[in-house]
């Protein structure tokens, strides 16, 4: 009998290449752990469970490899793909690591490198199609500055704007099938990056030449570390129909990039996030994007990759209970979730001026005692995730 919460790949569960691959590496200490293959990780994932992998253009081939070994290096990923039926989903570009990019990529003040980052993206664009990807993921994580007069915001935001119209033209013109999301960060590496929260990165959208091939790829902690309500942003990002992509992964609080695995953190917000992706019905991959902690050997990589999974599913078993509970539905019904539903003046604007009800005779002290009667229901929710109902 299989165990409990053991994923299949029709959860679509997925995971970058650099999560269960990150060495350790922080800014105060080298690497813990060796380097681990690629081919490998396609393999022990598959084994996990997961339906796919995801991969920055150099994790799969080291920056300044030749053609000769990047075809090799390709080649090799993409047996271990067919061999173990494991998705490409998404792909992205790394933008960061290299030093020429410690002023940014798109928004550097060198010229030369903002055309070296793009032909960089489109380049690994072309690798991500060929793969069977149809998101392409952008996180600006050096897209920002220390100082004031270092970076000129609204010129940098120009040339934001002109790379993701110069990449709609080039998937446009090949005819590609793929959709780019913007991954929000507040801050780190950079003391300040450029789009830092879901909301700022949704207005910038719209500014595009191309906005309908451009959503956010919100990322748990990045949320959290700017002390935003994740689930929040998430149920903004799906209202304006640009939910492209997910990040998942735990933080604590206002800190670091803590990049936990799924349902360490805040769990009462992971609860509220699983309860909303599987009521919107959301139909995309469950990416995590997590760093296994750094105390820990190859083993703590493989535990914490099928934890992430794990967690996830007993969540979505929690809040499936949560939804299923007749207490539930009065109690949704006692704070008026019903009402909040129903246009405020469906009758038009003539008629809401006209209703006397509505103000002049409208007594207000009387509404202010009506309860909302929050509290119970959300006893219930804490009922439900702590299994204890
Ligand atoms: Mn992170």
């Amino acid at each position: 009998m299989p165990e409990r919460f053991t994923p299949t790949p029709e959860d679509k569960f997925t995971f970058g290449l650099w999560t269960v691959g990150w060495r350790g590496n922080d800014p105060f200490g080298e690497p813990t752990r060796p380097v681990l293959d690629p081919v490998e990780s396609v393999e022990r994932l598959a084994e996990l469970g997961a339906h796919g992998v995801t991969f920055h253009d150099d994790d799969l081939i080291p920056f300044g490899s030749d053609d000769r070994e990047r075809a090799r290096l390709v080649g090799r990923f993409r047996e271990a793909l067919e061999r173990t039926g494991l998705k490409v989903p998404m792909a992205t570009t790394n933008l960061f690591t290299h030093p020429v990019f410690k002023d940014g990529g798109f928004t550097s003040n060198d010229r030369d490198v903002r055309r070296f980052a793009l032909r960089k993206v489109i380049r690994n664009i072309d690798l991500a199609v060929e793969l069977g990807a149809q998101t392409y993921v952008a996180w600006g994580g050096r897209e920002g500055a220390e100082s004031g007069a270092a970076k000129d915001v609204r010129s940098a935001l120009d040339r934001m704007k002109e790379a993701f119209d110069l990449l709609g033209d080039y998937v446009t013109e090949q005819g590609y099938d793929l959709r780019f999301a913007i991954e929000p960060k507040p801050n780190e590496p950079r003391g300040d990056i450029l789009l830092p929260t879901i909301g700022h990165a949704l207005a910038f959208i719209e500014r595009l030449e191309r906005p309908e091939l451009v959503g956010v790829n919100p990322e748990t902690g990045h949320e959290q570390m700017a002390g935003l309500n994740f689930p929040h942003g998430i149920a903004q990002a799906l209202w304006a129909g640009k939910l492209f992509h997910i990040d998942l992964n735990g933080q604590s609080g206002i800190k670091y990039d803590q990049d936990f695995r799924f349902g360490a953190g805040d769990l009462r917000q992971a609860f509220w996030l699983v309860d909303l992706l599987e009521t919107a019905g959301w139909d995309g991959s469950r990416h995590f994007d997590f760093k296994p902690v750094r105390t820990d050997g190859i083993d703590g990589v493989w535990e914490s990759a099928k934890n992430c999974m794990r967690n996830y599913l007993i969540l979505k078993e929690r809040a499936a209970a949560f939804r299923a509970d007749p207490a539930v539905q009065e109690a949704l019904t006692a704070s008026r979730l019903d009402e909040l539903a129903r246009p405020t003046a469906d009758d038009g604007l003539k008629a809401l001026l006209a209703d006397r009800t509505a103000y002049e005779d409208f007594d207000a002290t009387a509404a202010a005692e009506r309860s909302m009667a929050f509290e119970a229901l959300d006893q219930l929710a804490m009922d439900h995730l702590l299994n204890v109902r």
